[in-house]
């Protein structure tokens, strides 16, 4: 699933073929949730209906984690492009909980989905905000045909937020959506929030 376009890719290809092939699960007949290690800054399946999500902030104009990732593989088209997005109040594009669309620039992906997730310690609510995020993403990526759309672990970096509990919310939220995509991937970092990812998903889900 990941575009074979330069030398650094090449090497995820073949890390993915000789270690762990990921995880897939049934969200309905016609759609599939897969789990993969890997960089989602690398990820694409058709370059034309797929998106990846970017764990942003309020101002939307890129940080670091995940986002500052994406923004440097897009390049500054990306920013720009963030910056014309217009403010609701000032310094704030994105409330946390909502999401906005641009387009991938130079990523292999189509789109990116701007999504701000809750900052754990400091949101009245974070598991309202967390699921928020992702139907928010899902809800944008539908509207504009999205098919293929690949999450990192919103919130559970910088943001501090659970691995158990975020996965359950990420995960329950997807499968409201079951009917919407071809697929939906998460394309997670690190192996401890993939092993969670994973058994999470066998609890929510059926193995497909
Ligand atoms: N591919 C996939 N996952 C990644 C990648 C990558 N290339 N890089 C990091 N992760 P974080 P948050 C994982 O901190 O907690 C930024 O400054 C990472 O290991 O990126 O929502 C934004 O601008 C972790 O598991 O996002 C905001 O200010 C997950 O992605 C703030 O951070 C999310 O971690 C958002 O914090």
């Amino acid at each position: 699933s990941f575009p074979v376009k330069t030398s650094r890719v090449v090497r995820t290809v073949t890390s993915m073929a000789s270690g762990d092939e990921g995880a897939v699960f049934k969200l309905s007949d016609s759609s599939l949730l897969k789990i993969v290690k890997g960089d989602i800054t690398k990820w694409s399946i058709d370059g034309s209906s797929d998106a990846i999500v970017t764990p942003a902030n309020e101002r939307m104009l890129g940080g670091g984690g995940a986002d500052g990732a994406i923004h440097r593989a897009a390049g500054p088209e990306l920013r720009a492009a963030c910056y014309q997005v217009p403010e609701v109040r000032p310094g704030v594009r994105c409330p946390t909980g909502e999401a906005r669309i641009t387009p991938g620039f130079s990523l292999p992906a189509s789109r990116v989905i701007h999504s701000v997730g809750p900052i754990y310690d400091t949101d009245i609510n974070p598991k309202k905000s967390l699921a928020n995020s992702y139907r928010n993403s899902l809800r944008v990526a539908k509207e504009n045909n999205i098919k293929y759309i690949a999450f990192p672990a919103i919130s559970c970096g910088i943001y501090g937020y659970p691995f158990d509990e975020a996965a359950v919310i990420g995960i329950s939220a997807i499968k409201e959506f079951a009917n919407d995509f071809k697929e939906v991937h998460f394309v997670l970092f690190a192996d401890d929030i993939y092993s969670v990812w994973v058994n999470k998903s066998k609890e929510v889900l059926q193995k497909a």
